[in-house]
């Protein structure tokens, strides 16, 4: 490490107040409760933020210091906030992920995230604890620049939405069947969601008490909180639409009716612009889009989305492109946005591989480079126990309940903590046959845990394989936390040593989140060059809670230096290491 970043750890609090100097000091002030919401007309508990759901925007510019005092008003739950695609570099504790980077913000706790948002782009934030993230526990985190000229696309005014999958079934019922034996899945999403709203069909809930599940109680189609979400536009002007996902399942793809999308920025990178006439969007990805209003003006449009990659069962989610001054209560009358067909996973992979850096971005390295490093990770469907996990090389993430950055801070006292389970392969048999079931579907348990030295380059082969079901394999949106990594390429069939050929290394895009898709591979590659515990994992809420993750643990012989927050510690055996 060199001795500039060594320091930027150990003494992050004096250089954080020398880096406010420069940018801004944004502070927030969140509480977190519980609320009745009604985001498709149907009341529901969720968890909102200072009572609002989505919750805040924060909008920054780079170099700002990030300033969060969350306080947990639930009364028997706790939180955690992961800013996802901040890289956190010299704040590894600050990266908000339940276990990993703390120990989780008990109710009536209060707890402060604290760290510079370094790079421009469209972010968003959410829970990392359980699956709050799908109790409506998110929201927008979008950083400018410095200078709107540095941006390599014009604009005239923007726009911002994300987009959600909906379940009527509690987080906890949802989570407390996928770890039944019988399984419990969790089924289609009733709704769709763009910037929390959407709009069930209120005639298909029962009247009066509801029989099981104690779903659908309240349905009322006028409710303020499940009419369209609105996007208002001048006619002549573009506009830079952001679109996150933090689905808690599907795949969508983003339709804006009568308009084609230009996409510039790909998860707080720019890409070269690409013309598309819909976008697919994955769980965990972002996109910017420019559109220009130059259709007919006296009429509105649907904005709408979609469930790609699994049959869909959930009727179109919709907004209103709303051209000024009509009335944005003026519903088009033309039919909602049809996608592509929803297992032409073909044409996903084209559009994923239309996403190419910008030609400003410097690739720091050739073909010929290399990396120090590959983890090839199957990805399969198992069973743990007769229970059903999803398994990396056989192993299937259980996390710990000491936070794995204290566990290696304070490697010394809780050395037990990380011998608890062999170091998992970095690969998986030759010749594993991915187009069948696994023939002995028995997984283990592990951490997880994949150690890197500082600076190792490190590339990731994603194999998919078959599930459980006889010719099914599923799509599988892989994030990682304290990193960008380069997408060098995307493929259907077992990746083989031939296929590097097909690799790109003159402008892979940088992303922190990628799909791979059924039967198919994905190679990254990142340099392990941020200090810190970082999950690589699906992004895909129930996969992740059925094990399909691992962690990322770089420079490990560095990270005795952290001095941990005493705020991150409590929990599993860090209960005796807290210090006045
Ligand atoms: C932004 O950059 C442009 C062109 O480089 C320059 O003319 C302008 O003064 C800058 N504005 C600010 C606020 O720095
Ligand atoms: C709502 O459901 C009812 C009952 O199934 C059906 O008749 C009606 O067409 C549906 N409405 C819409 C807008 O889909
Ligand atoms: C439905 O919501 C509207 C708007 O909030 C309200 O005026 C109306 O009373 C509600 N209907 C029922 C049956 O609760
Ligand atoms: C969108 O792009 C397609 C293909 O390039 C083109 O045929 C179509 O006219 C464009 N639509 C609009 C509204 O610009
Ligand atoms: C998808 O493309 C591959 C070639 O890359 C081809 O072998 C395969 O048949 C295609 N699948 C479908 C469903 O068209
Ligand atoms: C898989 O594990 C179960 C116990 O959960 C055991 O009964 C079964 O024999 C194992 N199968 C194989 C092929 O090892
Ligand atoms: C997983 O472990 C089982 C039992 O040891 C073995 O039969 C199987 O081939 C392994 N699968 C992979 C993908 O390595
Ligand atoms: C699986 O797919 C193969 C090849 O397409 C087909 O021959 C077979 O019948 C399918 N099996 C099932 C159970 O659908
Ligand atoms: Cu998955």
């Amino acid at each position: 490490m060199e001795r500039s970043d060594m320091l930027k750890l150990v003494l992050l609090p004096i250089l954080l107040a020398a880096v406010g100097v420069q940018g801004a000091v944004k502070q927030y002030d969140w509480t977190i409760d519980y609320a009745f919401w009604s985001p498709d007309c149907v009341e529901k508990l969720i968890i909102a933020i200072n009572g609002q759901y989505p919750g805040p925007t924060i909008d920054a510019t780079v170099g700002d210091t990030i300033v969060v005092k969350i306080h947990n008003k639930m009364p028997t739950e706790s939180v955690v906030i992961h800013w996802h695609g901040m890289q956190q570099r010299g704040t590894p504790w600050a990266d908000g992920t339940a276990f990993v980077s703390q120990c989780p913000v008990g109710p009536e706790d209060d707890y402060t995230y604290q760290f510079v948002v370094d790079n421009p782009g469209t972010f968003f934030y959410h829970g990392h604890h359980g699956m709050q993230r799908a109790a409506g526990f998110y929201g927008s985190l979008i950083v400018h620049p410095e200078n709107i000229t540095d941006e390599p696309f014009k604009y005239d005014e923007e726009l911002s939405i994300i987009v959600n999958d909906w379940w009527h079934k509690s987080v906890h019922d949802q989570e407390r069947g996928l770890y039944s034996n019988p399984f419990i899945w969790i089924g289609e999403p009733q709704s769709l969601l763009i910037e929390g709203r959407g709009a069930y069909n209120c005639s298909l809930v029962p009247t009066g008490a509801v029989a099981n599940s104690g779903d659908c109680v309240t349905c009322n189609a006028s409710v303020p909180q499940c009419q369209p979400y609105v996007l208002p536009v001048t006619p002549g002007k573009t506009y830079r639409l952001r679109i996150a996902s933090v689905a808690s399942l599907s795949s969508l793809n983003f339709i804006l009716e009568g308009h084609n999308l230009t996409v510039v920025e790909a998860d707080g990178h720019y890409v070269e612009p690409v013309v598309v006439n819909n976008l697919d969007i994955y769980s965990g990805e972002s996109y910017s889009v420019l559109f220009t209003a130059n259709q007919d003006p006296t009429r509105n449009y649907w904005a709408g989305i979609n469930v790609r990659g699994r049959k869909p069962a959930t009727p179109t989610g919709l907004a209103i492109l709303n051209y000024l001054p009509n009335p944005s209560t003026l519903l088009p009358t033309t039919p909602t946005p049809v996608s592509p067909l929803w297992n032409d996973y073909n044409l996903s992979l084209a559009q994923a591989q239309l996403i190419k850096a910008h030609n400003s971005l410097e690739i720091p390295f050739t073909e010929t480079s290399g990396s120090d490093k590959t983890i090839f990770l199957l990805n399969t469907q198992n069973r743990l126990n007769g229970v059903i996990k999803w398994a990396l090389n056989n192993v299937t993430l259980v996390p710990l309940s000491t936070p794995y950055l204290a566990a290696y801070t304070y490697r010394r006292k809780l050395k037990t903590v990380l011998s608890a389970s062999a170091p998992p392969p970095l690969t998986y048999t030759p010749g594993y046959d991915i187009s069948s079931p696994p023939v002995n579907p028995n997984t283990t348990a592990g951490t997880g845990v994949y150690e890197f030295k500082l600076n190792e380059v490190v590339d990731v082969v994603i194999q998919n394989a078959n599930t459980l079901t006889v010719n099914n394999s599923e799509v599988h949106p892989w994030h990682l936390h304290g990193h960008d990594f380069y997408v060098l390429g995307m493929g259907n069939g077992v990746f083989t040593s031939k296929d590097y050929a097909q690799l790109n290394y003159v402008n892979p895009p940088l992303r922190n989140t990628v799909p791979v898709f059924p039967y198919g591979w994905s190679v990254i590659r990142f340099k392990a060059d941020n200090p810190g515990v970082w999950p690589f994992h699906c992004h895909i809420e129930p996969h992740f809670h059925m094990g399909m993750g691992v962690i990322f643990a770089e420079g490990t012989d560095l990270l005795p230096r952290i001095k941990l927050p005493a705020q991150n510690l409590g929990c599993g055996l860090t209960k005796n290491l807290i210090r006045p």
